[in-house]
């Protein structure tokens, strides 16, 4: 049964890329899929600890966004991961999975622990283990994802098919598995964890930032231009796509024409999440137009789009009543379907349950 996981941080910062590269993109979703969707409270941690009710304040802030963008929690599971204690016992559990090469070979880690490797947490290192843990605590089967989390998602997939592998005498014996849905002579009859389908795709799996297009859209770029924040109000959106870097030529008529292009290719792609077109019909408008004509244009739109989600964010940050109760309600939920894949989990593994 297709089952979908996604997430956020909630390190503050909230931008479009990760309302295009993901929540945007979870919406539809809820018509098609049971749906859970997480605010990743316990990977928020692993870069340093925020300052005291920072926390707090970003997982209200991340839900509030969710909710703002369409997730529905009468059809979606929404909670705070910290609620749920599965995810840390089955994080865990994959420290002794995963091998350290393949963790040695995360970009992400590279990227963010910078040049003080010795420094970083080992709670950083791991973050793809937890993130497995996260996606396979309810055994689902899909993650909407933007770009960067590509790598993550292999991952993911090579720890399920190696506890698959490892372990695909006591899922026989214990009958608690499923047939493989891609069976080979070397891969076991019955799985326990599904080998998930990475969801990547659209105009926006990666946004990129307004002052250089060679780099992502960050929560933790220190400059404020380089991203437009759900929070933003109408105003910094126009000056940040006002300021948002160019070059000088006109907007090409066919997508070839982007190639080499990385910043005019970026706001094309932003026009293009926002409208629900594709590229080409953005380019089928503006074609030929200079940026002093589209970023006007761009800036009206994303207005248009991101007005009423900020206005609905704001009112429901502002007494979390209604937010707290429906974290409480999911966290419910979530419990529900991941203990007892934990308990299938401590008995494949084998420890002594005396309890
Ligand atoms: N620029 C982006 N374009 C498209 N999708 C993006 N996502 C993030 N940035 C972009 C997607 O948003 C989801 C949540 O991301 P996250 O909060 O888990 O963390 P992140 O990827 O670390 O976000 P940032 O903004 O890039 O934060 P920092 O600055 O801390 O690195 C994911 O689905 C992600 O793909």
């Amino acid at each position: 049964q297709p089952r979908v996981f996604s997430g956020v941080q909630p390190t503050g910062n909230l931008h479009l890329g990760n309302y295009l590269g993901a929540v945007s993109r979870w919406v539809p979703l809820q018509d098609q899929m049971e749906t859970i969707f997480c605010v990743v409270d316990l990977h928020a941690i692993t870069a340093g600890f925020p300052a005291p009710g920072e926390l707090k304040a970003a997982t209200r802030e991340v839900t509030a966004a969710y909710i703002a963008a369409g997730i529905d929690p009468k059809k979606s599971i929404i909670f705070n991961q910290s609620q749920v204690r599965e995810h840390a016992e089955l994080a865990w559990l994959f420290n002794c999975v995963a091998r350290m090469g393949w963790l040695s070979r995360m970009t992400q880690f590279k990227e963010k622990a910078g040049k003080n490797k010795e420094n970083a947490s080992v709670g950083l290192f791991a973050y793809p283990n937890l993130m497995a843990a996260d996606i396979l605590a309810y055994r689902a089967t899909h993650v909407p994802v933007g770009d960067d989390q590509k790598q993550h998602l292999e991952l993911t997939r090579d720890i399920a098919q190696k506890f698959n592998n490892d372990f695909a005498n006591q899922i026989k014996e214990l009958g608690i598995g499923v047939p493989n849905p891609t069976p080979s002579p070397e891969l076991p009859e019955q799985i326990y964890f599904p080998v998930t389908e990475p969801m990547i795709a659209g105009p926006a799996t990666r946004i990129m930032s307004l002052r250089d297009g060679t780099k992502k859209m960050s929560k933790s770029d220190p400059s404020d231009l380089s991203r437009i924040n759900l929070k933003d109000d109408a105003d910094a959106i126009s000056k940040k796509i006002k300021k948002a870097k160019t070059d000088p030529e006109a907007l090409p008529s066919e997508v070839d024409g982007l190639k080499d292009r990385p910043e005019a290719d970026n706001l094309v792609g932003i026009y293009a999440a926002l409208s629900g077109k594709t590229k080409q019909e953005v380019l089928g408008e503006f074609g030929g137009q200079q940026f002093s004509a589209f970023k006007p244009a761009l800036s009206d739109l994303a207005v248009e789009k991101l007005a009423p989600m900020t206005g609905e964010m704001r009112r429901l940050t502002d007494d979390p009543t209604e937010i707290d109760a429906i974290l409480k309600i999911g966290a419910e939920k979530a419990s529900a379907i991941a203990e007892p894949v934990l308990k299938d989990v401590r008995k494949i593994i084998g420890f002594l349950d005396v309890r």
